[in-house]
Order: C-alpha cells, then structure tokens, then sequence
C-alpha cells in the first residue's frame, strides 16, 4: 500500500506525520471518506466542496487547490491499484508547538490520503437490516463547531458507536440538545410513514452526507417522491414503516429494530430495498464519478 503524505508516496510503515501536529495535539483539521466504485471516484466534487467548506469553517487554508488535490487522489488510487476502494483523505493543521495558535503551525497544512480495499457490511445486512439504539451522548449544538464541518473531532461519534456496540447494535442515534433526531454516529437517517420519505434537516445538526444528498435525488426521480425535511422526535422512528441509514460505507440500509422496538416487519422494507438497487446502480453507473484510469476515461 502506498499512502500519499503533502506530495510523496510512502509504504504503511513510512507513513508517518509528527507528533507535534496540531491534528494529533487537538483534533485540529478534517477529512472525507470517499469511495471509488468500478474505476471512478463516486462524487467526488461533492467530497471536494464539502472539504474546501469544512477548511473555510475552521479558518484552515488547503495546501493545495481543490483540483491538485483532486490529482493527488485520483494518482493515490491509481498507483494502489484500486477500482473499489475507501479513500480517507485528512488535511491537518500542520506542525506547531504545544500551544492552541494556529499561527504557530507555520509550514502550513498537512494532506494525507489513503486509500484501501473497503469494509463493508456482509450483504445479508441489507435483507435483515441493522439493529440501531439511541445514544446517551448529544449532537454537538450549532453554536458549537457545527456537525456539518467533518472535523478531526469524532470523540462523541466513536463513544456513541461503542454504546451500540455494548448494546449489541451497529449504529447509534445521536440526539440533538433539543431532543430531535440528528443523524447516527457514521450515516444519516430517514423514515417512511404512510409513503412519504422524511429526513432531519441540517438545522437538526447534521453532516450533509454526499450519500443523503444522492439519495434525496433518487427518492424524487426514481420513486418520484420528494424527502420532506424536517424535525422529528425518536417516537416517529418507532411507528414508522421503515427507516434507513445512508452513508459512503453502508450506502443505502435498513434499521429495523431501535431501542428495542421493531420497526415495520423488523426486515429491509419494500422502498428501502428498492432505493438499494437505485443506489448502487447509480453508483456505478459512468455519471457518478470521476474516472481514475484512462481506459475508462476513453469509454
Ligand atoms: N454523518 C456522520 C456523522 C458521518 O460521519 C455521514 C453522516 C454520512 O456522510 P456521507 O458523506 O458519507 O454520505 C458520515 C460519514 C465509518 C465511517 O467507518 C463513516 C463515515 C465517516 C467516516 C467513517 O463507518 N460517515
């Protein structure tokens, strides 16, 4: 495997950055999950904009423009030898000293990419769905470093992970400080009740997943239904007829039973195994994403 670190490739072993990087002292920067379905690079546009928006948030300055970072992914991919893949790509702060002042980290950002095969859940997740519970920690409220800007920051993310993982769950709900329903600790979420699609607005404190976004479009051209986005309470989870999960990972996926109660007939539901196929034919489908070799650039 060979990692790209600020314009050279190094192997696993050699890819190292310092300790005295403001993103290991504090958490300070951010990154994207990205996939590459078939040879391309899903969305990738869409990962790019989120990241130079998330910089712009955090006052950090890219060390390259969006499209030399584009590059540096695309070649990242490509000398790895990748036509599936996850690629985690994270942009620093930089080296500072042991003090909170950006302007100490002088060199400027560090951009780091990998990319590797990809975990996914094992296919029969997707017919008998996830089983999700509600997490004791709060969404981050929106006067504090809003959840829409993908920090370094996933403490609160990763604590309430492992509580569904104590529960025996795959996913956690994260409420926000007003009791609604963000998002789940790695995806964002959505119900069905009586043939509409419902999905907390990014008010509620959400990532604006690239995965929300694509399933918003499919849901109105495929199904010919426009996701209502609005602010609800955990209880219209239990009564809905079905809720999903999308995320770069999972995609689109079933959550059937939360906090204990089953939701619907307690399996991936009629809408939620269609809008899986639409997804993943869209996924690697040639207009979702930017080719990474020249054989598929010539297609
Ligand atoms: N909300 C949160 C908090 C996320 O971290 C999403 C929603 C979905 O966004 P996208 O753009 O992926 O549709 C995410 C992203 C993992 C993992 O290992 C998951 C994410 C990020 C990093 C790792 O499960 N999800």
């Amino acid at each position: 495997m060979k990692i790209y670190i600020d314009g050279k490739f190094y192997d696993k072993d050699d890819a190292k950055i310092s300790v005295f990087d403001h993103g290991v002292l504090y958490g300070d920067g951010i990154f994207e999950g990205i996939r590459a379905y078939n040879g391309r690079i899903f969305r990738l546009d869409d990962h790019l904009k989120r990241l130079a928006e998330s910089a712009n948030a955090i006052l950090l300055k890219l060390p390259l423009p969006v499209k030399e970072i584009e590059k540096a992914i695309l070649e990242t991919v490509q000398l790895n030898g990748l036509r599936d893949a996850y690629i985690r790509l994270v942009v620093t702060r930089g080296v500072g000293d042991l003090g909170l002042d950006m302007r100490k980290c002088k060199a400027g950002a560090t951009l780091f990419i990998i990319a590797d095969r990809i975990e996914l859940y094992p296919e029969e997740f997707y017919e008998k769905g996830l089983t999700v519970i509600t997490s004791t920690i709060r969404q981050k409220g929106l006067d504090q470093v809003t959840p829409g800007v993908k920090s370094l920051n996933y403490l609160a993310n990763i604590l309430a992970r492992a509580e569904a993982t104590a529960a025996g769950a795959q996913e956690a709900i994260l409420l926000n400080a007003t009791g609604h329903v963000s998002e789940c600790s790695g995806d964002n979420i959505f119900y069905i009740k009586d043939g509409k699609i419902f999905t907390p607005p990014t008010s509620a404190g959400i990532l604006v997943g690239v995965t929300r976004n694509v399933v918003m479009e499919l849901c109105e051209k495929k199904l010919g239904v426009k996701v209502i986005e609005r602010n609800f309470p955990r209880y219209d989870l239990y009564g809905a007829d079905e809720v999903f999960l999308t995320g770069t990972g999972a995609e689109v996926i079933a959550a059937v039973k939360i906090d204990g109660r089953i939701i619907g007939k307690g399996a991936a539901g009629a809408t939620t195994k269609t809008l899986i196929k639409h997804f993943r034919d869209y996924a690697n489908s040639a207009e979702a994403g930017t080719p990474v070799y020249e054989a598929v650039k010539a297609k």
